[in-house]
């Protein structure tokens, strides 16, 4: 994942035998390039250059490992757990995000992890924005072999995820999906309409979802941090799901998204297949960036 991003970094630090401020910067320079925010690069660098100013580095290695550590504890550095959450009768697992983040590969691919560890998912198909969303869905889900609840195109989702949910107690489901629209007449709409899910949600499940989690887009940057801040405001976003980290994604947008929102990637998107996902190892993560081998 992030093969431009980690390579570049590989390149910077192989072949030198010192450390100096000019290496230091370019490493600043190649981080911002690859959509981490400046404050965040910054805070990346800065405890690189305070060593190499006090005591200087002997060994580069010493520069990978001092900011493979400094990427760990940011990515540490959050507001609820890195694995995923499951509690409540039934769990629920709410998906947001915006067009084309991949909610509905999400809901797939997270309904096959589930039925995998031997849990019985129960799928809702609240975006009826559209008839086809539905119709995407049906088709993962009968793949995967597991129940979908649907209305039909137009309907009010929030209904739909009171039947989902109610069909889960009924059927002894122990976790049930939520597929979301990430399109509306305008934005104020899908927020409200997401409210009113969270509600809905709450009057069947007291404990409300165990997780809402966020797809994020990983190829679109920067931009990628104000929907997350966005979406924040209106639901109680539990941590991200960042897809399409197998494309050309720069791949610097997830630490500026977590240092922002203090919220954890839960998982990683890594292709369009169902098996494409992978729980997010913020120590492995960052050992990688860093080009730490082994
Ligand atoms: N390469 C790649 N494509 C993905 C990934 N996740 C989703 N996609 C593709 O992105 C497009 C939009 O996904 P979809 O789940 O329909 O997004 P939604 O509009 O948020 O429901 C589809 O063509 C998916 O196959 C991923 O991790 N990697
Ligand atoms: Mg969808």
């Amino acid at each position: 994942m992030f093969k431009t991003l980690v390579k570049k970094i590989d390149n910077l630090f192989n072949g030198r035998v010192s450390v100096d401020e000019e290496m230091l910067d370019e490493l600043e320079e190649l981080l911002i390039q690859s959509d981490i925010s400046l404050e965040t690069a910054m805070s990346l660098v800065d405890p690189l250059r305070e060593v190499n100013s006090r005591s200087g580095f002997k060994y580069v290695d010493e520069v990978r490992a001092l900011l493979a550590d400094n990427i760990s504890r940011l990515l540490h550095s959050i507001d609820g757990e890195i694995g995923l959450q499951l509690s409540g009768n039934p769990s629920v697992i709410l998906i947001t995000g915006v067009n084309g983040s991949g909610k509905t590969t999400t809901t797939a691919k997270l309904a096959a992890l589930l039925k995998k560890r031997g849990l019985r998912v129960l799928v809702a198909a609240a975006d009826t924005f559209r008839a086809a969303a539905v119709d995407q869905l049906a088709v993962w889900c009968n793949r995967v072999g597991v129940e979908l609840v649907k209305h039909q195109e137009g309907a009010d989702p929030a209904a739909v995820v009171f039947d989902a949910l109610n069909a889960a107690r009924a059927r002894g489901a122990d976790t049930v999906l939520i597929d979301t629209a990430g399109r509306l007449h305008n934005k104020a709409n899908l927020m409200e309409e997401l409210k009113k899910i969270s509600r809905i949600i709450l009057k069947v499940v007291p404990e409300g979802p165990s997780e809402v989690l966020l797809a994020l887009d990983a190829t679109t940057g920067q931009n990628s941090v104000n929907q997350a801040r966005l979406f924040k405001e209106a639901v109680n976003v539990t941590g991200f799901m960042l897809n399409k980290a197998d494309g050309t994604a720069k791949g610097g947008a997830i630490l500026s998204i977590v240092s922002e929102l203090k919220l954890p990637v839960k998982f990683l998107g890594t292709g369009e297949k169902i098996e494409d996902i992978v729980p997010f190892d913020p120590d492995i993560f960052a050992r990688e960036l860093a080009g730490i081998k082994g």
